[in-house]
């Protein structure tokens, strides 16, 4: 058996991109809802519409710094994907059977902030929002699957996003704590495998952390990180107070990445790449305390975090249990891409790796890469492991028999399970579960998209909110049931 007794089979969710709801049951508003779509293949980006000091309206990129000043509204001309997303919120019971029937003992979902504190800093929680997740939380429990739960999934509150600019400000972090200590306090005995901060090395945008200049403001930026990784810190610490059979792990966008070339030049720019872009982020919630490269960087910039006392002690008290991470693609990096052509991630932006097949949105298709991944990670830290992100986004094509055949989807599957299982039988990993992305169609985080599906699960639900909403089994849904039936070891 290469899989271990107890492994953690699922799939992965995030309530920005899925639950809708938008303003129902005393949910305030995120900054996710103030986010339009976009169109990933024409590299259109989704946008913020804004509100100028002055009164006027301005469009911003979500991609774009925006003025300190300005502030995101819902403009009622406007589309909104995540207003409805594929609608957990009315569908929920009928979507955890469904994962159930998949063979799911773990299910990886996020808690929306606002439909806790909808400001975010609240002096009371709202009670509608805890009762609807406590019945989330039963009903997993009741059809055998634990939750696994992201405190912070791209959804800063609006208001703290507005009025204090997101993380960037101590404000926010202390609005969390009390945010923290409500759901671990609620939660305890049904909820036990916690995620801290999602893909917290890709928090310095608007949409992301609430921050306005994020991409243009480096020292403002290190203080959001620095914010987030307190958060983190106190989170992981209260759960093991408050419950000592609580697990807490962080959440990294961790792909591959590979030197473009043997030159020396090419291998010390991906060295570079990997510390600013992953190791940082493992480092201070495995370790609990700054690199020394890092910390020299801020001393080089002139960059003073701002600190209080207890912070230190802090960071050192809340290091993680474990190490979860999304993993979809690689990418080269080159000293001197200039001529080299790009890959695009949502995220990321590396060479074009000659060796690799891309996916419609130029996401690279690289199994090994995982391997390579879970073993320097394992090489670096010797704490266990979970992919709490995987799969591919692809458009699906209903029959109209109203079945849909996704081979390719299944491919990547297979391949990336193959992956994990020569991982865990030849090379010795700890890996403890598996939550691929997306288990059932959901707005795409970086394009906003409809069409651009991970699901097991169709949704009937298009770019421009049109559809039923009615659900579908795909064919990767029979695949997976029988990979996660099995336990791993029937994945032909
Ligand atoms: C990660 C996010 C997810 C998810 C996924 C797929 O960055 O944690 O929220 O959306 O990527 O990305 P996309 O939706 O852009 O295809």
């Amino acid at each position: 058996m290469s899989f271990p007794k107890g492994f953690l089979w699922g799939g992965a969710t995030a309530a920005n991109q899925y639950e809708g709801g938008y303003l129902s049951g005393g949910k305030g508003l995120a900054v996710a809802d103030t986010l339009t779509g976009g169109d990933g293949i024409h590299n259109i980006p989704r946008k913020f519409i804004v509100e100028m000091p002055d009164g006027t309206k301005k469009e911003f990129g979500g991609r774009e710094s925006l003025p300190v000043d300005a502030k995101a509204i819902v403009d009622p001309d406007t589309y909104y994907p995540s207003h409805v997303a594929t609608d957990f919120y009315h569908h929920w019971k009928e979507d955890l059977a469904l994962f159930a029937e998949m063979g799911f003992n773990v299910y990886r979902m996020s808690i929306n902030w606002t439909r806790i504190f909808p400001n975010g800093d609240d002096t009371q929680p709202n009670e509608e929002g805890l009762q609807f997740y406590e019945d989330v939380f039963k009903e997993c429990k009741r059809l055998g699957m634990e939750p696994l739960v992201t405190i912070y999934h791209f959804d800063c509150p609006l208001h703290l996003a507005n009025e204090y600019d997101g993380w960037a400000s101590r404000h926010t972090l202390d609005a969390f704590k009390v945010y923290v200590k409500t759901i671990l306090t609620r939660y305890k005995g049904l909820v036990k495998y916690w995620l801290t901060i999602n893909e917290i090395n890709f928090t310095r945008s608007f949409k992301n952390s609430g921050i306005h200049d994020g991409y243009t403001n480096k020292a403002k930026t290190e203080q959001n990180y620095y914010h987030l990784f307190l958060g983190s810190a106190y989170a992981v610490k209260l759960a093991h107070e408050i419950d000592q059979e609580n697990k807490v792990g962080l959440m990294i966008a961790h792909g591959a990445s590979y030197p473009y070339s043997c030159n020396p030049e090419d291998v010390f720019a991906e060295l570079n790449n990997a510390h600013d872009t992953k190791w940082f982020f493992g480092d201070v919630q495995v370790r609990g305390y700054y690199p020394a490269w890092k910390v020299k960087e801020l001393e080089r910039e002139g960059i003073v975090l701002k600190k209080e006392p207890g912070d230190d002690e802090l960071l050192k008290e809340g290091t993680v249990d474990f190490y979860s991470f999304s993993y979809y693609s690689s990418q080269a990096i080159a000293a001197h891409p200039e001529e080299l052509g790009v890959s695009e991630g949502n995220q990321t932006q590396g060479v074009k790796n000659p060796y690799l097949e891309a996916s419609a949105w130029g996401w690279t298709i690289d199994p090994l890469g995982l391997r390579i991944c879970l073993n320097q990670i394992y090489d670096r830290y010797q704490i266990p492991m979970m992919i709490v992100e995987n799969g591919l986004g692809a458009i699906d094509k209903v029959e109209e028999d109203g079945s849909i055949n996704d081979d390719y989807r299944i491919d990547y599957m297979r391949k990336h399970i193959q992956t994990m299982k020569d991982a865990i039988e030849i090379d010795g990993v700890d890996l403890m579960g598996y939550t691929p992305w997306g288990c059932i169609d959901l707005v795409s985080a970086g394009t906003g998209e409809m069409r651009k599906r991970y699901g097991f699960i169709y949704v009937d639900m298009d770019d421009d909110g049109n559809g039923d909403l009615s659900r579908k089994r795909k064919k990767s849904f029979y695949y997976m049931q029988k990979v996660y039936k099995s336990n791993g070891e029937d994945i032909d």
